[in-house]
């Protein structure tokens, strides 16, 4: 057994917000392993962070107008609440633009370079001759020699999800200044993972089979497509400088420095940092996805391996990944779940998400969140199983026996058969955690729930408390001894609910170990007032989440849309023959018996005319009203449902069909020529 763990999860990018995809993969379940090591009254120490490097922050930055610190500021605060409102138990929550962190990043590359274990090169690279900056490959687009999509980014092409060299792109262009890059040399210090692979293959493939399939898999196929060494430096004003000499200009690539932050936080958080990372008695586990495997079992621990003085994972339960709704979730397609928003609409059932999430997590192959079965989960087995048990439990002990537990007067064979079942419930809950089966660990302590609800509905204690009160007694009593069990077993999974089942069981402090021993509540214990522990969700609830979403794919597939194409080309003079005012709106009404149509008095400046036209839908008359637009004057007249039509609004049609005035953006006279 191992003297402490030092259990590390992914630091997501601060570049947006986290989302239930994070939380299944890596957050949920790293915090239940930590919660019941914590139980197991085990040394623990749990390390997060945000990593706040890489060129999709400077890029956001630039698309924002503001400095890239000022994104990682803004998403590393709304990160933090997110993970502290779901309980995530973090003993630090750091970031990677640190103090310490530069220094640790920065001296751990020092280390590597002092001792020779970097190869310098020079390569060609794409540079942006109008902005005079090298492009990293996000910040090139073309065309997708696979599948011909015109807008693949120099790292992947995001249709068809072939990953690319930018050299590979058709018609490269750059995403900063939209100019033909040029290639140009530039020097950089890179990793000779090749000379690794004898330990990394001895070390993975054969001490570490028991790792999760997936992960060796994909450990295995990097290691038998061979090893290249890998550039650890970048051509970037956004990072820690690289601390060597004519290195002006260059930065730490993201994710070399981004590993060494569990390093740095574990620094920042106590001065025995180094028990933790160099010590053979620590055992050493990352929580991550599976973009994030090839890093964590085979970059991070070449680079620990080199500096020499760090031990290396036991283990990298790394998930596969959770889908939305049948789509995979995106960020830029904003199909996610997002963990602020979700609080918001459901304040208080931070559990039921965490349940649902642990209960469906992706563990052994890509899994689907929909919004029915986080209802059915919640409806049918937190509400109707663990919530309905646990509560007739309490109110029939209120009813019958003043909210005291009741002695035990004789124990029959199916109350002992159900309080020996906790013991075994509890072995296979732990032997289920330790190799990282959440799913499994949670449905197994769930079976606790079951077996206490089913055993109040076999016995029923409410139809026999007349004739036997002493039956009743042993019953509760039994029933309670569950009820506490279950309050300890589910903390690591449901803490809310623990905390406050514990509040109304007037559980003092608890032990894993009580589980399924002695007798948790003593004879005459006084309870609390019970209170529901979960509540159930309707179906108008999940409709408005389902409708959410759907408006959203409406919005992704117009976006995708293509823009109409350009019309043949027009003389001057054909173009010159409109005569496009401004007008302003003085009257509006509606056309009778239509949809769409609208009749108007406009001020053209010239005079004031009738114009009938089709924005009913759009605006409201009062909205209209006063309106300056732009009016083509001189379209032939038409009769429109009866109503003579002199000339026609311009209008603006989005994707959707959504229709906009199109005015002068100040305010002009009545009159005023467009040309
Ligand atoms: N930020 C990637 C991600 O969020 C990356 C993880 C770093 S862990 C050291 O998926
Ligand atoms: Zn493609």
């Amino acid at each position: 057994m191992f003297k402490r763990y030092l259990i590390t999860s992914a630091l997501p990018y601060a570049n947006g917000p986290v989302h239930i995809g994070h939380l299944a993969g890596v957050y949920v379940p790293a915090d239940i392993y930590v919660r019941y090591l914590r139980l197991k009254k085990r040394d623990v120490l749990f390390i997060g962070g945000s990593d706040e490097h890489g060129v999709p922050i400077t890029i956001k930055a630039r698309q924002e107008g503001v400095k890239p610190q000022d994104i990682v500021d803004k998403y590393h605060t709304i990160i933090k609440k997110s993970f502290e409102d779901f309980g995530i138990s973090f003993d630090i929550y750091s970031r990677t633009t640190s103090k310490v962190h530069y220094e640790t990043a920065s001296g751990f590359f020092k280390k590597l370079y002092d001792n020779g274990q970097f190869i310098e090169k020079t390569t060609e690279q794409f540079y942006d001759e109008e902005v005079k900056q090298f492009l990293a490959d996000r910040y090139i687009t073309g065309t997708c020699p696979h599948c011909s999509n015109e807008n693949a980014y120099g790292d992947q092409c995001e249709k068809c999800g072939t990953s690319l060299n930018a050299t590979d792109l058709i018609n490269p262009k750059s995403t900063l200044s939209g100019s033909v890059p040029a290639m140009r040399s530039t020097k950089h210090w890179f990793l000779p993972l090749d000379e690794y692979e004898p330990f990394l293959r001895k070390w993975i493939l054969e001490e570490n089979t028991n790792w999760k399939t997936n992960v060796y898999g994909q450990c295995k196929s990097w290691l038998d497509q061979g090893l290249q060494p890998r550039a650890v430096s970048r051509d970037l004003d956004w990072g820690i400088p690289v601390p060597v000499e004519g290195a002006d200009g260059k930065v730490l690539y993201v994710w070399f420095d981004a590993p060494i932050g569990y390093i740095s936080a574990t620094k920042e958080l106590t001065p025995h940092w180094e028990k933790y990372w160099k010590d053979k008695e620590s055992k050493l586990v990352h929580f991550i996805g599976k973009d994030n495997i090839v890093f964590h079992c085979i970059i991070f621990p070449a680079m620990l391996k080199a500096e020499g003085t760090y031990i290396l994972p036991d283990n990298v339960p790394a998930n596969e990944f959770l889908n939305l709704e049948g789509d995979k979730i995106s960020t830029s397609r904003n199909w996610a779940v997002w963990l602020h928003e979700y609080l918001e609409e459901f304040k208080g059932k931070e559990d039921v998400l965490r349940y649902v999430l642990c209960a469906n997590a992706p563990e052994t192959k890509d899994n689907d969140f929909t919004w029915k079965d986080f209802q059915t989960r919640n409806n049918s087995e937190l509400v109707a199983i663990f919530g309905n048990f646990v509560n007739r439990a309490l109110v029939l002990t209120q009813k019958y026996f003043e909210g005291k537990v009741p002695a035990v007067t004789e124990l029959q064979d199916y109350d002992r058969s159900a309080l020996s079942e906790i013991s075994i419930i509890k072995t296979n809950v732990e032997e289920a955690l330790e190799n990282f089966r959440f799913r499994e660990a949670l449905k197994e302590a769930m079976s606790l729930a079951r077996l206490g609800n089913k055993y109040l509905a076999d016995t029923e204690p409410w139809k026999i408390f007349k004739d036997q009160p002493d039956r009743v007694a042993t019953i509760l009593n039994v029933s309670l001894q569950i009820s506490a069990n279950l309050a300890i077993l589910m903390e690591p999974f449901l803490p809310f609910t623990c905390v406050k089942l514990k509040g109304m069981l007037n559980l003092g402090t608890t032990d894993w170990e009580q589980i399924g021993s002695t007798p948790i509540l003593s004879d005459g214990h006084v309870l609390n007032q019970p209170e529901l522990l979960f509540e159930k969700i309707e179906d108008a609830v999940i409709e408005a989440q389902l409708n959410k979403l759907q408006e959203q794919k409406k919005l992704n597939e117009a976006k995708n849309a293509k823009v109409e194409p350009q019309k043949p080309n027009v003389s001057y003079d054909e173009f010159s023959k409109m005569d496009i005012r401004v007008g302003t709106i003085l009257e509006a009404v509606k056309v009778p018996k239509t949809a769409k149509l609208m009749q108007l008095k406009v001020d053209t400046g010239i005079d004031v005319r009738t114009i009938v036209s089709g924005i009913a839908e759009y605006f409201s008359a009062e909205e209209l009203i006063g309106k300056q637009v732009t009016v083509l004057v001189n379209l032939e007249p038409r009769a429109i449902k009866g109503i003579q039509s002199q000339g026609m609004i311009l209008l603006a049609e989005d994707k959707l069909g959504k229709l906009i005035l199109v005015g002068p953006n100040k305010g002009t006279d009545n009159g005023a020529a467009v040309r």
